[in-house]
């Protein structure tokens, strides 16, 4: 009973992907996900340096062992430090699941509800275009959908299908935007940022997309960062009336959470806030001052089940719920813990899906299931995802970082 062997691996199957796999003495295994979007190859090599660590630990002590890797590095937090953590610890989880012959969830308390309310993500280079992408995720059974719409006299905009740099899904033609493959390059890619451009077109499309679709469905919308406080105050105040279910990361929070006061005090949309957060500690003001409404935070960035788990007890003290990260970035085994998680709290919002390309699927099988509009983690013992690392070795890293955004006079800005 301890871990025996610890394999890190770094695969490309349509996009880069960072697993982590524990085998313990009595020859169960783990996985777990470490993928750091742009940053994969610095999260592997952390996870190197911790391998030898972990060897002939007790893997059933999650919980001391998630201390060991945390206060014993003795420099705390930060993205590739957290998300090492996070995958180990899934991976631990997993092998507690395996090990007792039943699903995380159960671990985690037992399903809180029959299945997680999960929302796509629709977008267009023009109103026709979006109403045929938010279609798509209506008939495929959606009851939440994200909306994001290109700008006038600008290339190309963040989680737009079909603009300039977009890449069209497998599978799923001109209906989804993934930043990579598009970009495998060594060097990324530029973009340009306008916020009066934005602010002048975005109430217009969710009027357009009410006065089209009704009340009805869960219409979300994620600003990527990039307005100031003043300006996400004002955008929040103008698109109440279109009743979103949430703006996502309106303005950067992560440095200085004060900011989103500003917000608070002028709007009543609802606040959903950090993906790029990284440690619980980082959502303590935001929290106790109830300044967010959904906690954005994927389980495999931000130190994996158990210290997700303690972030959401404690923001359900305030009512504040999950609206954790998923992106294809997160690996098919980081979306099965966020799954896990989300089914057994109180305090579940909603989940972020984008369906992984086949590519990805043919290495990570799943046993995550969509039934109309929601999501269930499945019931095999531990998280319910396999690897297939002989098909993963076919797929080496390649290079693909993340865009960089500049103002109109070349201004560096958030992407
Ligand atoms: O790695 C960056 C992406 O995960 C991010 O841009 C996606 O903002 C995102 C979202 O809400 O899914
Ligand atoms: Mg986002």
């Amino acid at each position: 009973m301890a871990i025996e062997k610890v394999d890190v691996f770094v695969t490309s199957p349509g996009r880069n992907f960072v697993v982590l796999k524990i085998t313990t003495t009595d020859g169960v295994t783990g996985l777990g996900d470490a993928t750091l979007n742009g940053r994969e190859l610095a999260a592997a090599q952390y996870l190197k340096t911790i391998a030898p660590m972990l060897i002939g630990k007790n893997e059933d002590n999650i919980e001391d062992i998630w201390q060991y890797l945390y206060k014993g590095a003795y420099w705390k937090r930060g993205p590739v430090t957290m998300a090492a953590i996070s995958a180990v610890d899934v991976a631990l989880w997993d092998i507690k699941g395996k090990k007792l012959g039943v699903p995380v969830y159960d671990l985690l308390g037992g399903a809180s509800r029959t299945g997680l309310l999960t929302y796509g993500h629709a977008s267009g280079v023009d109103l026709p275009s979006l109403f045929d992408s938010i279609d798509s995720y209506l008939d495929k059974g959606f009851k939440a959908v994200r909306v994001q719409s290109a700008l006038p006299g600008i290339p190309s905009t963040y989680g737009v299908a079909g603009s300039a740099n977009a890449q069209t899904g497998k599978g799923e033609k001109g209906m989804r935007y993934d930043y990579e493959p598009a970009r495998r390059t060594e060097v990324p890619v530029e973009e340009v940022w306008d916020a009066r451009t934005y602010m002048n077109t975005l109430p217009g499309v969710f009027e357009a997309v009410r006065n089209k679709y009704g009340n009805g469905i869960a219409l979300l919308h994620d600003c990527h960062h990039r307005l100031s406080p003043i300006q996400a105050a004002r955008f929040g105040k103008m698109i109440e009336p279109y009743d979103l279910f949430w703006m996502e990361d309106c303005t950067p929070a992560e440095e200085n959470q004060e900011m989103l006061r500003v917000v608070r005090e002028h709007t009543t949309t609802p606040i959903a806030i950090g993906e790029i957060i990284n440690s619980a500690t980082d959502y303590l003001t935001l929290i106790k001052e109830q300044l967010l409404d959904y906690v954005r935070s994927a389980v495999t960035h931000t130190g994996g089940i158990t210290h997700m788990k303690k972030l959401m007890d404690y923001a359900s003290f305030y009512d504040i719920k999950s609206g954790f990260h998923g992106p294809t970035d997160v690996s098919p085994v980081g979306m099965a813990a966020n799954l896990h998680l989300g089914l057994a709290i109180p305090n579940f919002g909603i989940q972020e899906y984008m369906r992984h390309s086949d590519e990805t699927l043919d290495v990570f099988h799943t046993s995550y299931t969509f039934t109309d509009g929601m999501l269930h983690p499945g019931n095999k013992p531990g998280i319910g995802v396999e690897f297939d690392e002989k098909l993963a070795a076919k797929f080496p890293y390649q290079p693909a970082p993340l865009p960089v955004d500049r103002l109109l006079d070349g201004t560096v800005h958030e992407w």
